[in-house]
């Protein structure tokens, strides 16, 4: 018997196999040791500045204007020739995040309009090129922020209303751009991972990569994977993100959510978004702005803010809370103060927010929990009798008091749950902080 084709039939049998596992853990992904460490670091660090800093701000209508006022790429090119911050300076900016108690700053390095903001050597639609001010600001702020121990992600746009192979267009950035109806779509995600490449080689450590824009074109082959492992190679402790509105995808560290906490809908963004178990982070303005709008006067007060930064925490999600520095490179006075009212709470409550973890109870009407090793803080934001009781969550309490001064809380421990009793005159219009010690 001629046993050839048995042969052969095994043969492809075990290739079949192999090229399965390699498949399939291509599919898997299973992050580094390092990236786990940056996981926990990020989880602890819970505040973080965001900026949306490009040549848009010169015309101080948002980072869309190119998009909303259709200006055609040849136009907007006169923009950059505008742009001159000189008073841009990194130290002013890093211990303003620093004073108001973030732990890291993620800036936009390009934005849909696909300006770059630092001195890209595959492209010179870059501000070191196309500027009157000529000079790097994101290696001036990387210099800066590694000298003050503040981390540092990049912003990145994978939506691109400028580069001509980004094609065919999507949503956004369509025939009024004046871009020739052509392009290769594999060359343009050769280039995002070249800009990337530098960005991630010639800034020292960077915390993470912070991808938009992939929504401009859902479908299209982004060769997601491609790009994450990249990432991952040149620096194995850098978290990606991205800002996809959809379930995270293989290769990704962390969730994001865009002006909601982690299971809200309120824009409509997250309709194909569960919430999963990646660290996650919630970001917002702080007017109604992300880049510099001269007539946005809806600034968010004191109360707002603190509120979300805690409800975040509560959520088990990080707060990156977004300015948009004006074209002389200075922020607004009105969230310099902002953030200074910010920094002034967490001096003295950042302890209960922390390196803690959101829980153990989930989010309620009255506020949230927060909880760090045997110890957990419930946060009252929204509460106005003296009396206020929750579900207990199976621990006995060793005791609870006030935060702020250690005053002892009286509490019941029945069948209905935990009573706590909250003298009226130690509520804290902001946030009334009791913490149980746990059995
Ligand atoms: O970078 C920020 C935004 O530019 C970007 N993501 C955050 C972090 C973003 N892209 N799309 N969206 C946010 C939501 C889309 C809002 C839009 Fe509009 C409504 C685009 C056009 C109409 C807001 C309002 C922007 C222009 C007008």
């Amino acid at each position: 018997m001629d046993m050839k084709p048995i042969g052969v039939a095994l043969r492809s049998l075990v290739l079949l196999v192999i090229s399965y596992q390699l498949s399939s853990a291509q599919e898997e992904y299973k992050p580094t040791p390092e990236n786990s460490r940056s996981r926990e670091w990020f989880q602890d660090a819970k505040f973080g500045l965001f900026i949306h800093w490009g040549v848009y701000s010169v015309l101080g209508d948002g980072e869309w204007v190119m998009n909303q006022q259709q200006i055609p790429v040849k136009i907007y090119e006169k923009i950059p020739g505008f742009f001159n911050p000189t008073d841009f300076d990194a130290k002013a900016w890093v211990q303003m995040a620093k004073g108001a108690g973030m732990k890291y700053i993620t800036i936009t390095s390009k934005h849909h309009d696909g300006f770059a903001m630092w001195d890209s050597k595959v492209s010179d639609y870059n501000i070191v090129k196309r500027t009157p001010y000529g000079k790097d600001v994101l290696k001036m702020l990387a210099d800066e922020c590694k000298k003050e121990g503040i981390k540092l992600f990049f912003y990145h746009s994978q939506l691109d209303w400028h580069h001509p192979d980004y094609f065919p267009r999507g949503n956004t950035g369509g025939s009024w751009t004046g871009r020739a109806e052509s392009g290769d779509f594999n060359k343009y995600l050769d280039y995002m991972d070249a800009q990337l490449t530098e960005l991630l080689t010639n800034y020292g450590d960077v915390a993470g990569i912070w991808f938009d824009g992939m929504w401009d074109r859902k479908d299209a082959d982004w060769r997601l994977r491609k790009t994450y492992d990249l990432i991952h190679k040149l620096q194995p402790a850098a978290l990606v993100g991205s800002n996809h509105h959809r379930a995270p995808y293989p290769g990704e560290d962390f969730q994001m959510f865009e002006k909601d906490l982690p299971g809200h809908n309120t824009t409509g963004f997250s309709t194909e978004k569960a919430v999963g178990s990646l660290p996650k982070e919630t970001c917002e303005t702080i007017n109604n702005s992300w880049g510099f709008s001269l007539k946005d006067e809806q600034h968010k007060g004191k109360k707002v803010l603190i509120q979300y930064l805690v409800k975040a925490a509560g959520y088990g999600a990080n707060f990156l809370l977004n300015v948009g520095p004006m074209p002389n490179g200075k922020i607004q006075p009105e969230h310099i103060a902002s953030l200074k009212e910010m920094g002034d709470w967490v001096k003295e409550f950042g302890g209960t927010i922390y390196g803690t973890r959101g829980g153990p109870l989930t989010a309620r009407d009255w506020g949230v929990t927060t909880q760090k090793g045997n110890t957990v803080y419930v946060h009252v934001l929204n509460w106005f009798d003296e009396s206020l009781t929750i579900p207990s969550w199976g621990k006995k309490i060793k005791s609870a008091k006030i935060y702020k001064d250690k005053t002892p809380v009286k509490f019941l421990e029945n069948d209905y749950g935990i009573t706590l009793r909250i003298p009226k005159a130690k509520m804290d219009e902001v946030d009334t902080i009791i913490e149980l010690e746990m059995k």
